[in-house]
């Protein structure tokens, strides 16, 4: 008999994690165990799943050699049962531990499943609260209640008070909370371009890539060439790598997008982050020292520092806040299945065969692509966010629910009716013509508004907003766009439902 059996998952890779404090290295056992029903309950990007068992494979051997006995299965582990909750029990039945110790489960699916550990092993199981967060759901649902809206500005400025981040006493570094509105250029190919730091693959990540490629061969994306940090210390080097050559333009090109170019001034971190690899605190603190040291403007160390504790600390709020029920929002009612070509990206659209390309290839794309040309296009047309949602859970390497949902159902599709954005984020192709050079190299003109060769977001854009008028029009933020809409001529109404039908009617 030992102490205690410790579960930890796939992405709670952090020796600072609630249930290994709680836990004793002499008396207890930790259990990894590379189960089926985790690397299947979506078909995860090849990518991403041989990143999180090569990680786990090194963190077990960081926790070892930290002192901790660790038990680790194989997903080719001829006992392998495929499942957490069996797996549990198995070495529940070897060590006949006094009690299971685990962090809370990401997403709901799991944490529901952990609620009935207990009964089925027949003794206690600890979930402990996940404190990697800097707000804990209670903390968030006690921030919610009473609002009439869940702004994530000014949970946004809680989180400034909070940590004193970018604070000089109770005022906001520079007198602004936010400096958004000076992160929108557009780039140009001929400036300096970082790179993401890459690592080549050791023994351990070969045996995993082998495997990933026996395995999940029907899985979307390519496994190689395979270049992401699946250690603590290579996961800081890349940061230490961002922060010294995309940090100080982070700021200006936050919503541009170039051909050829798939990760400009982005960090590239979210995928260590939501693993474990990297502390969302430290990451915040290291950045802030480059700008008080001079190295970087303030809208840059703002820019970053409100992704992480503001949008990924308030996404998890409100995933925690609205599920279950969350994963069912459907507000417009919308029902066309999700398009082959996310799958193939097979398309004559330049701006989403870019998009999914790269999806396809490095299980990455930064945020103005998922936000404005996948996932604008899939509301435009009326794709069932629910198939969207699984679509971005599956492909990218950082997706877990508790970030990913309230991104797509939230921001991205608006299903939620506008609980976490104040309008939808709707566009024709201008705003893609603005912020890329895609459609330099695209077969529709996008300055054509409708007929044969149009870009098709212009009229999907006219046409979404037409057919969801009576959803939409107390919406103070588009009563412009409405007005616009109502100034135009029947006729160029007509041209922009009938080119948008034609369209849908091809894409079924
Ligand atoms: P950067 O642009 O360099 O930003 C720095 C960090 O800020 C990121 O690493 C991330 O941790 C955080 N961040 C930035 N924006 C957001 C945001 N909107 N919500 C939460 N954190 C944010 N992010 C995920 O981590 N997992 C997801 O599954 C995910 N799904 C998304 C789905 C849709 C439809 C959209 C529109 C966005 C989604 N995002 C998701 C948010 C964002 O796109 C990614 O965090 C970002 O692209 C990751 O790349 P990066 O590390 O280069 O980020
Ligand atoms: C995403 C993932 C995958 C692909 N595989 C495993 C696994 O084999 N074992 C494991 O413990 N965790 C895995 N994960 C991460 C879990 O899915 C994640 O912990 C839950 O979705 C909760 O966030
Ligand atoms: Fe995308 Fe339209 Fe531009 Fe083509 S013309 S790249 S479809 S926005």
């Amino acid at each position: 008999m030992v102490g205690n059996l410790i579960l930890v998952l796939g992405d709670q890779l952090s020796p600072v994690l609630s249930s290994l404090k709680a836990g004793d290295k002499h008396s207890d056992v930790v259990l990894l165990a590379e189960v089926a029903t985790e690397a299947s309950y979506v078909k995860h990007h090849k990518k991403k799943i041989a990143f999180l068992f090569s990680a786990m494979r090194h963190f077990a051997e960081e926790l070892r050699e930290d002192g901790w006995t660790v038990e680790y299965v194989r997903l080719d582990d001829p006992q392998n049962t495929g499942s957490l909750g069996a797996e549990v029990a198995r070495f529940s039945e070897r060590w006949n531990p006094a009690r299971v110790i685990v962090t809370e489960a990401g997403e709901w699916r799991l944490q529901e499943e952990m609620r009935r550990w207990s009964d089925a092993l027949g003794r206690p199981v600890d979930v402990l609260p996940d404190d990697r967060f800097l707000s804990s759901r209670e903390e968030f649902a006690a921030w919610a209640d009473g609002r009439k809206q869940l702004r994530m500005e000014y949970f946004y400025r809680e989180m400034r008070r909070k940590t004193g981040l970018l604070m000089e006493g109770d005022k906001p570094a520079g007198g602004k909370w936010n400096y958004d509105a000076e992160n929108r250029k557009p780039a140009a190919g001929d400036l300096f371009m970082p790179k993401p730091f890459r690592t080549n693959p050791d023994e351990i990540t070969r045996q995993v890539l082998d495997l990933v490629y026996l395995e999940f061969a029907d899985h979307f994306g390519d496994l190689e060439p395979f270049w992401f940090a699946v250690t603590r210390a290579d996961a800081d080097a890349a940061f230490e790598n961002f922060v010294a050559q995309a940090l100080p333009r982070f700021g200006d090109f936050q919503d541009a997008m170039l051909t050829g170019q798939r990760f400009l001034y982005h960090a590239v971190v979210s995928h260590y982050l939501n693993a474990g690899l990297l502390d969302p605190l430290a990451v915040c603190r290291r950045v802030e020292r480059a700008y008080l040291d001079g190295d970087v403007p303030l809208n840059a160390a703002e820019g970053f520092i409100r992704q992480i504790i503001g949008w990924r600390e308030y996404a998890r709020g409100i995933y925690w806040l609205k599920m279950p029920d969350y994963a069912g929002s459907n507000f417009f009612s919308a029902t066309r299945p999700l398009p082959d070509f996310y799958w193939t990206g097979k398309t004559d659209m330049a701006c989403l065969a870019a998009a999914i390309g790269q999806t396809r290839e490095e299980a990455y794309a930064h945020h103005i692509q998922r936000l404005m040309v996948t996932g604008n296009f899939a509301m435009l047309a009326g794709i069932d966010p629910h198939q969207v949602h699984e679509w971005y859970l599956a492909v990218y390497a950082d997706a877990y629910e508790w970030v990913e949902m309230p991104n797509t159902v939230g921001m991205s599709q608006f299903a939620d009716g506008g609980l976490l954005g104040s309008k939808p984020y709707a566009a024709s192709g201008n705003y893609i013509n603005k912020m890329s050079d895609y459609c330099g190299n695209c077969c529709f003109d996008v300055k054509q508004k409708t007929g044969d060769g149009a870009c098709p977001f212009n009229s999907l854009y006219w046409h979404f907003l037409d057919r969801n008028r009576e959803k939409l029009d107390g919406n103070p933020r588009l009563g412009p766009v409405y007005r616009t809409w109502d100034r135009m001529t029947a006729d160029k109404q007509q041209a922009y439902r009938e080119s948008a039908d034609a369209f849908l009617d091809a894409l079924s």
